[in-house]
């Protein structure tokens, strides 16, 4: 889509059509945990306005979608959101059906738990291992309950100081829990494979980056793929060129995004480095141009609000989001990858410098008026007096310091 003549400025109309297009089918998971009361190690300051119930959460997530147009489901951490796991699968449907909120990912909770002080699936206990993949498979029954939703799996494994584990023991274990949840997915069910390089662990983490998280998803099954936090990575890794990776790889089935300035810092996105969310877009984006039947990766914000008001930050994040995901849709790809075969390094980097410093947010205005979406989402919010109200109706329930994270 080459409305940037390499000049920067916008054409409107004729390219506002394909865009807008695009923004049509931009959809982005907000995360029932982002709307809750969350903190560090070092304290939790609580919000009067914060959610508390599974009903506050989808509440909230209601009104992003209202505000954005972008966020039709809200993914799910089992012990955090369906605490009687399966059944709470029925009250969560009728919660959906009330905010026209879908019920997303899912996501099991390995960790927390004191059983898991030396892992989950990579525990030496065997009986540990067992109790971890029992939550595992009535996770993945859950989610075919709601629809045959992916889930998404985290493990906090790993340890602390060297020669306390048999690391490939421990591979062992995790190809055989794997494989034996993959054995449960529905046709279409997808199970995301998260790493992360460290924290809580700080000496080795069982799935510490993107090609133990493949060879294991591989190993899994053809319905296993990676999911890449976008905060799970060394300080100078590459992370668009991983994605490029598990894109050749077809291995890549979502993203969580966020943004940080030294680790898992679980910043709201392009607070940081708005480039760096701009070259995944891009990177995925490109693929796709070049893969039209590709299938979209999962896009799901994963954050975690402590100082900023939650959901004034969760929109912040959505809208920017968005505006960084249409700059990406700006890029002209025949000229980039011509120019790219050609070595004209000048010209191909102009390709995506010319995009990036667009500025499109008069387009996201025209696009919202045109689909009835509020021109400024966080003045609309400021306006509605939401925040005061569930202030009023919540803060007195939070006022009781919450035990487990969310
Ligand atoms: C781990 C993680 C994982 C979630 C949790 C809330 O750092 O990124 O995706 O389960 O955050
Ligand atoms: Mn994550």
């Amino acid at each position: 889509m080459n409305d940037t003549n390499g000049q920067g400025d916008f054409h409107p109309q004729a390219e506002w059509q394909d865009l807008w297009a695009r923004l049509d089918s931009f959809a982005i998971e907000v995360p029932s945990w982002g709307f809750a009361n969350t903190g560090t190690r070092f304290g939790k300051f609580l919000q009067p306005s914060a959610a508390h119930t599974l009903e506050e959460k989808f509440c909230d997530a209601a009104q992003i979608n209202r505000l954005t147009g972008a966020c039709p489901s809200m993914a799910l951490h089992v012990l955090w959101d369906l605490p009687r796991g399966l059944n709470d699968v029925a009250a969560v449907r009728k919660l959906g059906e009330r905010f026209g909120i879908l019920p997303g990912t899912i996501n099991p909770n390995l960790f927390e738990d004191q059983i898991y002080k030396h892992g989950s699936f990579g525990n030496p206990d065997a009986a540990i291992r067992q109790h971890a993949l029992d939550h595992v498979l009535e996770s993945i029954a859950i989610a075919r309950e709601l629809g045959n939703v992916d889930v998404s799996l985290w493990f906090a494994d790993g340890s602390n100081y060297p020669g306390t584990q048999h690391i490939r023991r421990r591979i062992d274990w995790f190809s055989q829990g794997l494989a034996s949840a993959h054995t449960t997915l529905a046709a279409g069910q997808k199970m995301l494979i998260e790493y992360k390089p460290f924290e809580p662990a700080f000496y080795h983490t069982d799935i510490a980056d993107w090609g133990m998280a493949l060879l294991l998803a591989r190993a899994a099954g053809p319905q296993a793929f990676v999911l890449v936090d976008t905060g799970h990575h060394y300080q100078s890794q590459n992370v668009e060129q991983i994605l490029a990776w598990l894109l050749n790889q077809k291995m890549l089935g979502g993203l969580h995004f966020n943004d940080r300035r030294y680790a898992d810092d679980d910043l709201t996105l392009g607070s940081i480095d708005p480039y760096q969310v701009f070259r995944i877009f891009h990177e995925i984006q490109l693929y796709q141009w070049e893969h039209p039947s590709a299938r979209v990766p999962a896009y799901v914000i994963d954050q975690s609000h402590n100082l900023k008001n939650k959901l004034e930050a969760m929109l912040q994040t959505v809208l920017a989001a968005q505006e960084i995901y249409a700059k990406a849709c700006l890029v002209n790809y025949e000229l980039l990858t011509q120019f790219q075969g050609e070595c004209r390094l000048i010209e191909a980097e102009e390709c995506l410098r010319s995009a990036f410093w667009t500025d499109v947010r008069p387009a996201l205005r025209t696009w919202r008026e045109a689909r009835g979406l509020p021109l400024e989402p966080l003045q609309e919010l400021r306006d509605s007096g939401y925040v005061e109200r569930i202030s009023r109706e919540r803060g007195e329930k939070n006022k009781k310091t919450a035990s487990s994270y969310a």
